[in-house]
């Protein structure tokens, strides 16, 4: 307290400078604390938009992530769905994959598929074929109800489905 007096004392014109400085700076960390505390609810409510955006788009990704998926043909090559007779969110896509025992594809059966909905808009063409492991059918189903499938070459040795649309 006694060495600031004694310099304000001494030195008259410095310790104006120093006043103005120091109202300057005083002044300063206010403003800085004023538009700290909003920079950082900006700053914080914009990162909160982002986390909002990445959880959206995560949920985007997640819902597209909940496709089914039907493996064609068994591990041994048995001529089977797997599984053979599932449920789906009407909208939810069904990924056949082929695995072994082909070649295998995926028609839908017009008389058992819930009516108004075309058999040839949801099935491959019977002439069409999976013939190489891991190649897919995709096929989405929004009208809700059951639908039977089966592969059209191994029709006969019962290599069908079921799927319940919900
Ligand atoms: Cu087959």
């Amino acid at each position: 307290m006694a060495a600031i007096t004694s310099a304000a004392v001494s030195i008259p014109s410095f310790t104006g400078l120093k006043s103005a400085a120091s109202s300057s700076t005083s002044a300063k960390p206010v403003s800085v604390r004023m538009a700290a505390p909003r920079a950082s609810v900006r700053a914080s409510l914009k990162d909160f938009g982002l986390a909002v955006a990445a959880t959206a788009a995560t949920a985007i990704v997640a819902s597209n992530a909940l496709a089914l998926e039907v493996t064609l043909g068994s591990d041994d090559g048995g001529l089977v769905f797997i599984p053979q007779d599932f449920e789906v969110a009407a909208g939810e896509k069904i990924v056949f994959k082929n695995n072994a025992g082909f070649p295998h594809n995926v028609v839908f059966d017009e008389d058992e598929i819930p009516a108004g909905v075309d058999a040839s808009k949801i099935s491959m063409p019977e002439e069409d074929l999976l013939n190489a492991k891991g190649e897919t059918y995709s096929v989405t189903l929004t009208a809700p109800g059951t639908y039977s499938f089966y592969c059209a070459p191994h029709q006969g040795a019962g290599m069908a489905g079921k799927v319940t649309v919900k």
